[in-house]
């Protein structure tokens, strides 16, 4: 019989589930008891996330999650949460939220970046935190709020633990994605707060994965149906940071691919790269679980494609990706590619509109066909990956021998062929639910149900996962999906 059961909430920009995780001999089986859309909605004058329903599935979630261990006579050992980054809620004194919580789609923060950097130049920020420059990174939009007195800043996943538990706390691996946190020693940034005028109070005392943020709120307790006593653990509540931890890598020069809304792509580093290359180049240190850098470029995403589907369904021509993918993969290689990650994609709007766009300014045209758009897509993504692959290489000092594509977009194996091609390596793709796992992985070392550093972790991974594996053919089109 399984000896522990942990219950993951991991919530992505496109999509949130609970999955439960059981271990049995040394392995990790997840089951997925409950799954919802997300997405971004206008609300009050913004782009922002509906919080109250988005915390009703996670009830609805843990519920099904107590029943379904319950039957099983199990119990739920802890639970760990993990979103998106740099958004927060505003929480006052009583705990209520001020607002429903912008999305970092929203471009208010846009206006506000030269602000910031008025009072703190950018390389000094870069020297610091070592983030990606983003404009929708938490210090920008958090220059945009009028009133900060008396308010916390709850990251999504603590706003979360919060809810669930009564206690604030702040998450390390989401903290370094703010644009106020110190990449070397791992610390808010304070000097940073008092010339921006922020409190230094605002965000709640750091946590770091592993360690207990509380136990359930009776009234949480009651509507679950789970035990009073079932521990919230902080995990990797950064997904990316999560998802980099279940990369099921047994080699040394490995590199990762977390590939959904959008595509993280880079390395594993024990120390940050903070120098003016890596500045131009815009990578970012985040931390990740067991003070390990992830030092990494955020290159546009799945994002891209869905919007897609998204204007055509608007359009009456529901295509979904199966056929979508098939059409495009029978398209010829040498098609047109943009720049992925151009901020031009960010708010939702029309996007095969848009994507023509960015051809037309290659001075390339676009074929007025939806598996033109998906191919010139995957095509752009692959030679993102390539370009951002071979600048983690060259500023990390570091060679690249194996690419592992985990995550949603792992299950596109036309992306994944046309990623081996363009990188000229071996590509493993899998997991799928790379981030779930990851957040399993480690509540389990925390409850010790599994011992030892990200190298165990990751063998448990990999041996918990059917992987598939993909060599490139530069000079040949693909067949099948
Ligand atoms: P996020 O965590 O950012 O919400 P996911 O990791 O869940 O994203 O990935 C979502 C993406 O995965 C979708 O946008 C879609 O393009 C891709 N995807 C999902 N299912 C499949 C599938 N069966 N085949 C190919 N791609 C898929
Ligand atoms: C992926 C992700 C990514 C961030 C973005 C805002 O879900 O957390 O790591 O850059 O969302």
């Amino acid at each position: 019989a399984p000896s522990s059961v942990f219950a993951a909430v991991d919530i992505g920009a496109s999509s949130g589930r609970v999955i439960l995780g059981r271990l049995t001999d040394g392995t990790v089986s997840l089951e997925t008891v409950h799954r919802f859309p997300n997405g971004v909605v206008e609300l009050d004058g913004g782009l922002r996330w509906d919080f109250d329903s988005l915390f009703a599935q996670v009830l609805t979630g843990l519920t099904a999650a107590a029943k379904t261990a319950a039957a099983k006579g199990e119990t739920i050992a802890s639970i760990g949460i993990d979103t998106w980054a740099v958004d927060y809620g505003l929480v006052n004194k009583a705990g209520e939220l001020t607002a429903h919580p912008y999305s970092y789609r929203d471009e208010r923060s846009k206006a506000a970046v030269a602000q910031v950097h008025a009072k703190i130049d950018q390389s000094r920020l870069y020297a610091t935190t070592g983030l990606q420059f983003l404009a929708f990174n938490t210090i920008y939009q958090l220059a945009t709020e009028k009133d900060l007195d008396g308010v916390q800043a709850l990251l999504i996943p603590d706003l979360i633990a919060f809810k669930l538990t009564g206690q604030r706390r702040t998450e390390a691996t989401n903290a370094s994605t703010t644009g106020l946190f110190d990449a070397v020693a791992g610390e808010w940034a304070t000097e940073f707060f008092k010339p921006l005028g922020l409190p230094t109070g605002l965000f709640a005392p750091l946590v770091q994965p592993g360690e207990t943020i509380g136990t359930l709120l009776p009234g949480i307790a009651d509507t679950t149906g789970l035990p009073a006593d079932t521990k919230v653990v902080a995990v990797g509540s950064h997904d990316t940071a999560s998802a980099v931890a279940a990369v099921p890598a047994t080699e040394e020069g490995f590199a990762y691919i977390s590939s959904g809304t959008w595509s993280l792509v880079g390395v594993e580093l024990d120390h940050p790269v903070l120098d003016k290359a890596s500045r131009l180049a815009n990578f970012t240190n985040e931390h990740g679980v067991d003070g390990t850098i992830r030092y990494l470029r955020n290159v546009g995403g799945l994002w891209l494609l869905s919007e897609c589907q998204r204007t055509w369904a608007a359009e009456g021509y529901a295509l979904p990706l199966p056929g979508l993918l098939e059409s495009a993969a029978a398209l010829r290689p040498g098609g047109p590619v943009i720049n992925a990650d151009d901020p031009a994609f960010t708010a939702p709007d029309n996007m095969p509109h848009r994507i023509r766009a960015a051809v037309r300014n290659t001075g390339d045209v676009l074929p007025d066909r939806p598996a033109a758009v998906v191919r010139c897509i995957l095509d752009s993504l692959a030679a993102g990956y390539a370009r951002t692959l071979a600048d983690a290489e060259r500023l990390a000092g570091r060679s690249v021998d194996v690419v592992h594509i985990v995550g949603g977009g792992s299950q596109n194996q036309l992306l994944c062929q046309l990623t081996a091609n363009a990188t000229n390596k071996t590509v493993i793709a899998g997991p799928v639910e790379a981030t779930a796992l990851g957040n399993i992985l480690l509540q389990a070392r925390t409850a010790g149900t599994i011992t030892g550093g990200l190298p165990e972790l990751r063998r448990t991974a990999r041996a918990s996962t059917h992987l598939t594996q993909y060599e490139p053919h530069p000079s040949h089109a693909f067949h099948g999906n």
